[in-house]
């Protein structure tokens, strides 16, 4: 029987655990990581015994600075999970979008959960349109309500679809000027990675993070030649690379919220 990796992963009180007790019932038990504190929990899946969950630390970015961060992205790049089942606290959405972006990046297939759809509908002054923001993104979006197991066998069907594809993935695509930049160090990786983790070390590369470029071996010339191109788009921008790529993600961010989230509020306002 051929094993299924999903890995929970989203901002901290998105509600994981909460939904992988849902969706493992009591099958679970608990690993311990070496040399961390944080600890990660795996259960089989209640309704197909073939797929293992894993419950990881909660985290906003996918830079390797806290301890949580270290475990989830050690986990994701190193034992690659067939599929990342990102948690989103549907009342936070803005924020929460910060960490998908990242997560896309990694050339995991993901499906995007918006939990806490309770909550949600309570509030009556914010519409999310599902239809547009999995158009958008490119990516199955489920809304479920984790604490009221809301919606979880329209879920567990979206995981076993997204399971049997054949490398589904798709990146956010950002400013034209940064796109440029990244393709042009994805060439020079081109070969060291499989095609869909080149995206992830391309900005990596771009982003000037230490862990990934140590890792790396380019001849001399492509060094001076990938510099080069990071120096001339940190001009374009007048920004650090780091940071280019930062604000690259929230205004693609901000572009998502505008067409797939109505305040009724607003609307109302704008009415009288
Ligand atoms: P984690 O940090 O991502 O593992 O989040 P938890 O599963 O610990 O949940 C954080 C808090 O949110 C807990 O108090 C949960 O009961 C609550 N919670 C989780 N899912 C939902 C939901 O769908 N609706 C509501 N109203 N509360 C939720
Ligand atoms: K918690
Ligand atoms: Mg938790």
């Amino acid at each position: 029987m051929e094993m299924s990796s999903l890995a929970l992963v989203g901002n901290p009180n998105s509600g994981k655990t909460t939904l992988f007790n849902a969706l493992t019932g009591s099958n679970q038990h608990i690993g311990n990581w070496p040399g961390v504190t944080v600890e990660r929990k795996s259960g089989q899946l209640k309704s197909d015994k073939s797929m293992i969950v894993q419950d990881l630390p909660g985290i906003y970015s996918l830079s390797p600075y806290s301890s949580e961060e270290l475990v989830t992205r050690k986990y994701l790049l190193d034992d690659l999970p067939s599929e990342i089942l990102d948690v989103v606290d549907s009342t936070n959405l803005e924020r929460n979008l910060y960490l998908t972006l990242q997560l896309m990046e990694t050339g995991i297939p993901l499906l995007l959960i918006l939990n806490m759809m309770d909550i949600l509908k309570k509030q009556h002054h914010r519409r999310i349109n599902l239809k547009k923001l999995s158009y958008i993104l490119d990516v199955p979006v489920v809304s479920i309500s984790a604490l009221k197991k809301q919606n979880l066998d329209q879920l567990t069907e979206k995981i076993r679809e997204r399971d049997a594809e054949d490398h589904q993935y798709a990146y956010p695509e950002y400013d034209p000027r940064l796109e440029s930049a990244l393709s042009m160090i994805q060439d020079q990786l081109t070969g060291q990675f499989p095609d869909n983790e080149l995206r992830w070390y391309a900005i990596k590369v771009f982003e000037r993070d230490e862990a990934v470029s140590r890792t790396m071996s380019f001849t001399e010339q492509q060094q001076r030649e990938i510099e080069a191109t990071i120096k001339a788009t940190e001009k374009i921008f007048d920004d650090n690379s780091d940071s280019i790529v930062v604000n690259a993600r929230y205004d693609f961010i901000a572009k998502i919220i505008e067409m797939c989230v109505v305040d009724t509020d607003d609307f109302k306002m704008s009415m009288s």
